[in-house]
């Protein structure tokens, strides 16, 4: 029995679980999103829309919904064998923004999504990433019957940096959510390199 290096070596590696948040508007696929591609059957907090709830969420385009998040969406994929993705999603009421600055301590990056039928309620979540820095991408998830934009012109709305990732998804997909996820982790990863880089002048 060899208990040299090569069985050492082949003990499981313990992977490197990143945190990303997932954001966007009232709506806009945040839930579906990360049961898409959730290995664990995703945490939900929903609570079913009273009349009461009615004049505050905004049901305009999203005709088909009948229950909201209250507070988090929960996930995990693991992209590769060393590196594991937790997802948050952020509650999309205005009223439970004081529960965004607890879930973004340690968040490495975010997706944005969108949906170009309301695409300014997405605007909110934009800023927010912006002003504190984290590294995000922007999903617009195309629902049936939504007007398809260039990308050019939802950035142009979004008035996005143009290092900022935008790429166009259907929430329902678990591949589709993989190359959105890919490319935030990606994106994030880069600026942290950058940041790292020794000045050069
Ligand atoms: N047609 C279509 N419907 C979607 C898509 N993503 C989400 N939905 C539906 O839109 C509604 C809102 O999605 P949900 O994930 O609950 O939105 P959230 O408020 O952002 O969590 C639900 O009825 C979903 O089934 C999509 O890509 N295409
Ligand atoms: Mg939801």
């Amino acid at each position: 029995m060899a208990f040299g290096r090569s069985s050492r070596s082949r003990r499981p590696v313990e992977p490197v679980t990143l945190k990303i948040l997932v954001a966007g508007g009232f709506g806009v696929g945040k839930t579906t999103m990360v049961g898409a591609v959730s290995e664990i059957r995703p945490l939900r907090t929903e609570e079913r829309l009273t009349e009461a709830g009615r004049p505050v969420d905004d049901l305009a385009g999203v005709e088909a919904k009948t229950t909201t998040t209250v507070a988090m969406d929960f996930g995990r994929i693991t992209l590769r064998e060393d590196l594991v993705l937790y997802l948050f999603g952020t509650p999309g009421q205005d009223r439970f923004w004081f529960l965004w600055d607890e879930l973004a301590q340690g968040a490495l990056g975010a997706v944005v999504l969108a949906d170009t039928r309301r695409l300014e309620d997405s605007f909110a979540a934009v800023d927010y990433f912006e002003r504190r820095e984290i590294p995000f991408a922007v999903a617009v998830n195309c629902f049936e019957g939504a007007d398809r934009f260039p990308t050019e012109t939802v950035r142009a709305a979004l008035d996005l940096d143009p290092e900022v990732p935008l790429l166009l998804c259907d929430a329902r997909d678990r591949s589709s959510v993989r190359d959105v996820l890919v490319a935030v982790v990606e994106h994030a990863l880069a600026r942290v390199d950058a940041l790292r880089e020794p000045a050069t002048t």
